[in-house]
Formats: structure tokens, C-alpha cells, sequence
């Protein structure tokens, strides 16, 4: 079956933190229509995808992005008239030839993200399938059945996320001891809530950051394990057992380069690779800590290695900024043993097609997938099907807070109802 794309237009939106963003609308030839907005990055790494700003400081205070949506209603619409929308990889081919650079800084990873994301949703309509079941098809996926992920959130924000002290970014509740996920979702409810209650009870303030977690300023970093702790057990949950922490460090952001430390100005320290590897060491025996994400810079290639080597066994090892959703980042963290974990964020690389690619490089030496948010965000759900299309292990969307966290959590409930009943 074929079916031609006879428009495609975006428009500019407001995301989650109030900066435009893109919405894109694909019209096929039967009237069918299928929309996607993109979300942005705040503590991007430097070797993701460019997400094309216009600069002009008269608007948004220079972050318009007019120049992407042009490029999507006149470049990309010219060159995808007529494409059959069941096409994906051709369609997001085309774009990307049609950008012709490297990190697609001539159309803009948004734009091109935004056609490729929209094209996926109006081919489902078109067949009348469920998303997640369409991008099997798309992608020629086969795996067995379909698995629902379990949450990473995160409760406790910090780093560029939220006026705070705290250095590292994300305070993660994994509630994973629970056959299904709404199960999970419930646990990862009760025991946010519980921690607000432990905040309030210790004086501390309630407000949330860019993902909906708590965000008040610690005494050392380490109390946000403390707290996290005392939540879970407030909530009535058994740690360790039916709930675990993960942190994303996002290391890359408090690296100083020319001296290789990392400088904690939480703690008042300043620590090499090494000892941050120390660090989550004696973390990993205090907590129930199953994941770290960044915990070293992105291009600290060499002390990824041996804290792969060290705790690669015991926990997830996650890069994020390390990989950017790159087929050939994910290639060099294989070949020099480098974490056992990708995140996963379709804007990072700038299409489907490459995150599809980038997933079955990971899975295919046995990687796990964690599909994530960004902290710039739209009520947009695709992630949440990505997800259950690949059978990821772990969806990352922020706290369950904010319905532009929420609705991915809320997609996959409906998701799970369809599945299972
Ligand atoms: C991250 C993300 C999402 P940002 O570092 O994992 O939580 O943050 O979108 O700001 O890069
Ligand atoms: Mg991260």
C-alpha cells in the first residue's frame, strides 16, 4: 500500500519552559493528518544534533525558531511532496541528504525531527493502528510480543533544571519490583508525594523544577539519597526490592577540562574520574543505586572505560551526552567496552530512522535502552510508543508531575490497557 504526502507544515509553539519549539502537521493524500511536536534540551551534550535557534534577540530572547519552520514549509515540504509516508526511511533519507552536513545545522535537527516524527504519526492513522504497532512495521521490527518499560523518575531535580545547589541533575525513584507497569507508576506516585511530605516535614521548599521533581537546596549531595530513602519507606515500599534510585549526573556540565576535575560545588570538592567512580562505589553500597547516567564526561572515554570495568556488572553504566543517540558514539563505546546502557532521544541524532538504527546497534550488544524526555517539553507522546516498539527496558519522563511528563506515563496506561486489559 501507498499513500502520498501532499502537505507537510509546521508552525511555532511554546514548550514546557515557555521557549518556541515545533509543531509539525503532515497531510497526506486522503485528507489523513498526523502532528508532532519536538522538545529541547537544556543540558545538551556537544555532540548532539543542532537544534536550529534563529538568533534574532528582538524575539524569545534569540531562541525563535522562524528559520526552522520555514525550512520545514518550503525545503523539506518541496522535497517531500508526493514521497509515499509508509517510507519512512526514504522520507527521512531525503531530509537528511537534502541537509547534506554533519550534525544537521542546515535544516536543523527540530525541523527535520519534527517531519520525521509527524510523517510516523499519520501513516499509523492512515492504517489505523496504534503508533507503537505501526513503527514495527515501519522499521521491520521483530521482536516477541511487547513489553512495557519501567519509569525512571525523577523526583529530585537539579543541575540546569532548577534553581538549586545541586550540582548533579537527577535523583531518580525506579520502582521495578512490580509485574505491571501501572503498578509502577502507582509506587512512583505514592512515594513522590511521600517525599514532598518528608521536604515540607524538614522545612525545606516544595516547588518543582523543569521535570516536575522537587528542587530545594541540599546540604551536601548525598542528602538527596537521604531523603529519597526515607520517602520510599514513607510510602510503605520495600527499598531495594520493589524500588531503586538512579542518578543522571550529567557530569559534562561541572567538568573542568583543562584540569580534569570535577567540581562538586555542592559538597565543596573537587574530584578526579577516579574518585567520582569511588563515589558511586560507596553510593551503589549505601542505596539501592541501580543506575548512573553520565557519571563522567562525555568524552572522558578512557575513565568510562574502567568505570565500566568497575561497576558495569553490579549496575546500569548509561550514556547520554557519551552516546547522543549516535550510531557511531554507540560503535566506539562498544568496541572500547565503554557503559552497558544507551539514552535514547530521537532529537539528539535528528530522525527516527538513525534512533531506530542507534537502538538496534545498542540492544544487538546487549545494551539496554532507556528512552527519555527532554527537559524542554510538549504534551507530545511519541517517545512512549517508541518505547513499547522496541521493547525498551526503561522510559525516563521526568516525576509524575505535569501533564507534559505525565502524558507520556498516561500513554503508556492506555498503551497497557490495549495490551493487556
Ligand atoms: C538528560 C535530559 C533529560 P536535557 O540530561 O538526560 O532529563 O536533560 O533535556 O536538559 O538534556
Ligand atoms: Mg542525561
Amino acid at each position: 500500500m501507498k499513500e502520498r504526502i501532499e502537505g507537510i507544515h509546521a508552525h511555532e509553539i511554546l514548550d514546557s519552559r515557555g521557549n518556541p519549539t515545533l509543531n509539525v502537521t503532515v497531510t497526506l493524500k486522503d485528507g489523513t493528518r498526523g502532528s508532532a511536536s519536538v522538545p529541547s534540551g537544556a543540558s545538551t551534550g556537544i555532540h548532539e544534533a543542532l537544534e536550529l535557534r534563529d538568533g534574532d534577540p528582538t524575539r524569545y530572547r534569540g531562541l525563535g525558531v522562524r528559520k526552522a519552520v520555514k525550512n520545514v514549509n518550503v525545503k523539506i515540504a518541496k522535497a517531500l511532496y508526493g514521497h509515499d509516508v509508509f517510507d519512512q526511511r526514504g522520507i527521512d533519507d531525503t531530509m537528511r541528504i537534502l541537509d547534506g552536513s554533519v550534525n544537521k545545522h542546515k535544516l536543523g535537527a527540530n525541523a527535520m525531527l519534527g517531519v520525521s516524527l509527524a510523517c510516523v504519526h499519520a501513516a499509523a492513522k492512515r492504517v489505523d493502528l496504534p503508533l507503537y504497532e505501526y513503527l514495527r512495521q515501519a522499521f521491520d521490527l521483530s521482536y516477541k510480543g511487547y513489553k512495557l518499560p519501567t519509569p525512571f523518575m525523577n523526583v529530585f531535580n537539579g543541575g540546569r533544571h532548577a534553581d538549586t545547589n545541586l550540582d548533579m541533575q537527577e535523583f531518580i525513584i525506579i520502582p521495578h519490583g512490580f509485574a505491571r507497569y501501572s503498578r509502577k507508576v502507582q509506587a512512583g506516585s505514592e512515594i513522590f508525594h511521600a517525599l514532598g511530605d518528608v521536604l515540607h516535614a524538614a522545612g525545606m521548599d516544595t516547588d518543582v523544577g523543569n521535570e516536575g521533581g522537587y528542587a530545594p537546596n541540599v546540604g551536601k549531595t548525598e542528602s538527596a539519597l537521604e531523603y529519597l530513602t526515607k520517602a520510599v519507606k514513607k510510602a510503605g515500599y520495600k527499598l531495594g526490592k520493589e524500588v531503586g534510585f538512579g542518578i543522571d549526573v550529567a557530569a559534562s556540565e561541572f567538568f573542568d577540562e583543562k584540569k580534569g576535575i570535577y567540581a562538586l560545588k555542592t559538597d565543596r570538592r573537587k574530584l578526579t574520574g577516579e574518585e567520582m567512580i569511588d563515589l558511586y562505589e560507596m553510593w551503589m553500597k549505601k542505596y539501592p543505586l541501580l543506575s548512573v547516567e553520565d557519571g563522567l564526561a562525555e568524552d572522558a572515554w578512557e575513565d568510562w572505560a574502567e568505570l565500566t570495568k568497575r561497576l558495569g556488572k553490579k549496575m546500569l553504566l548509561v550514556g547520554d551526552d557519551l552516546f547522543v543517540t549516535n550510531v557511531e558514539r554507540v560503535q566506539r563505546g562498544i568496541e572500547e567496552k565503554v557503559a552497558n546502557a544507551v539514552l535514547i532521544k530521537p532529537n539528539q541524532i535528528g530522525t527516527l530512522s538513525e534512533t531506530i538504527d542507534t537502538i538496534l546497534l545498542a540492544q544487538a550488544n546487549g545494551y539496554k535502552i532507556v528512552i527519555s524526555h527532554r527537559s524542554g517539553e510538549t504534551c507530545d507522546t511519541t517517545i512512549a510508543d517508541l518505547a513499547v516498539a522496541v521493547n525498551a527496558e526503561y522510559i525516563k519522563s521526568g516525576a509524575p508531575s505535569r501533564s507534559e511528563r505525565l502524558a507520556k506515563y498516561n500513554r503508556l496506561l492506555e498503551i497497557e490497557e490495549e495490551l493487556l486489559g
